[in-house]
């Protein structure tokens, strides 16, 4: 065990705040009074991102419409502001995306996350939060886990640019000595989740009747963890991680895509007969599992919600608010699904 780090930041930039996870963990800091300084929120709103996430908040942070890629923006945000921490979560985030269109994942993920890290360096930071994911190391068979250090083994364009960021920022904690932690969590469900990512396609494809696109047989696993519950886990990280380190964040919560959505349809009391098997994801991970016993034991980190509760909390959330996403569903995102799935 690795001696836990004691840390307060006092004004934190959050990158991709108003994105899904970014936008929770910003709400649960303000709502908790987290940081004496404030938060600062870096987005550039792509169409994953919506400040009407955190509209009820808006006065309590400060916001800074740009792009990570911006060095000079970047610069000046982190002098503006005096900003002491950094919690990176922007990025270009959906797979499928990333197979139709690679470049930006390189371009956000890989040269933004560098754009931000040398920045950050040069301002002397005091701790930064690289938030990466499980999907760097690749595809699991049918037994194990992934640990800290199970070999990155990317499989798509999303994957290998977040494993590039990864490995980009491990190298200046060891280069430079720079505080960084990296964190790689499993599969986020939740309120605000944009509707092109499994479980909310499933949810507001259900409500309108529409077929529930699985994709090849539908037996892909996934290891599910609530969104708040992954917050929680990087607060733990931003006090107590120690830099230069890595830690896993999962909820030991494996299903199946097919019983995921079969979880879906029975809350919402809608029949099976939506459930429509389209042509496999190019590369598609087979299965993905967190062993989350270092954050564990070294942080006392673990998660708090219930699958079933979370999942029939978010079926109610995305009920109560389709004003919601039916708005972020307008435009771009018709053009999207019509390359991705009316074809398949
Ligand atoms: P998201 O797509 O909902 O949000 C991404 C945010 O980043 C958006 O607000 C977007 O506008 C912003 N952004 C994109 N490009 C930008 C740029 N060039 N400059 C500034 N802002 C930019 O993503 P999410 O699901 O909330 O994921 C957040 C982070 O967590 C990502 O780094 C992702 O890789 C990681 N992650 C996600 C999951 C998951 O299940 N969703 C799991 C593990 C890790
Ligand atoms: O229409 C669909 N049909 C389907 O069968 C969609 C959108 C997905 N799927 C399958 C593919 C995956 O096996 O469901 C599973 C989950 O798919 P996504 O929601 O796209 O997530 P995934 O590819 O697992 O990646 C997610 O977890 C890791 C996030 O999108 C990433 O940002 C995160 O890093």
């Amino acid at each position: 065990m690795t001696q836990p780090d004691s840390y307060t930041p006092r004004t934190v930039l959050v990158t991709g705040g108003a994105g899904f996870i970014g936008s929770n963990f910003v709400r649960t800091a303000i709502e908790e009074q987290r940081f004496t300084g404030g938060i600062v929120v870096l987005d550039n709103l792509t169409y994953a991102g919506n400040l009407e996430n955190l509209a009820d908040l808006k006065d309590a942070f400060a916001f800074v419409h740009g792009d990570i890629c911006d060095a000079d923006l970047v610069r000046k945000t982190l002098e503006d502001h005096a900003v002491d921490t950094v919690v990176h979560f922007a990025a270009e985030s959906h797979v499928d995306r990333s197979i139709l269109g690679p470049l930006v994942f390189t371009r956000t993920n890989v040269l933004g996350t560098h754009v931000l890290l040398e920045a950050s360096r040069q301002r002397d930071i005091g701790k930064f939060i690289h938030v990466s994911t499980d999907e760097v190391y690749g595809s699991l068979g049918p037994d194990g886990a992934f640990t800290e250090n199970t070999p990155i083994a990317p499989t798509s364009p999303y994957s290998a640019s977040k494993a590039a960021s990864d490995l980009i920022v491990q190298a200046y904690a060891k280069t430079f000595g720079f505080p960084a932690v990296i964190t790689r969590c499993s599969n986020n469900y939740g309120p605000f989740q944009f509707p092109e990512k499994l479980i909310p396609l499933m949810i507001t494809n259900a409500v309108r009747d529409l077929p529930l696109p699985v994709y090849g047989d539908g037996l892909n696993v996934r290891d599910w963890i609530h969104t708040t519950d992954h917050t929680r886990a990087i607060l733990a990280v931003l006090a107590r991680g120690v830099p230069g380190e890595v830690y896993n964040i999962g909820g030991l919560n494996e299903w199946t895509n097919i019983d995921i959505v079969r979880l879906v349809l029975r809350l919402l009391g809608k029949p099976e007969s939506l459930i429509t098997h389209v042509k496999d994801r190019l590369a598609h991970d087979r299965r993905y599992a967190i062993d989350p016993s270092k954050i564990r034991a070294d942080l006392g980190w673990e998660p708090l919600i219930a699958f079933e509760d979370g999942m029939r909390q978010t079926v109610d959330w995305y009920l109560a608010r389709q004003e919601w996403w039916t708005r972020v569903m307008t435009g771009e995102y018709q053009d999207y699904y019509k390359k991705q799935y009316f074809s398949r």
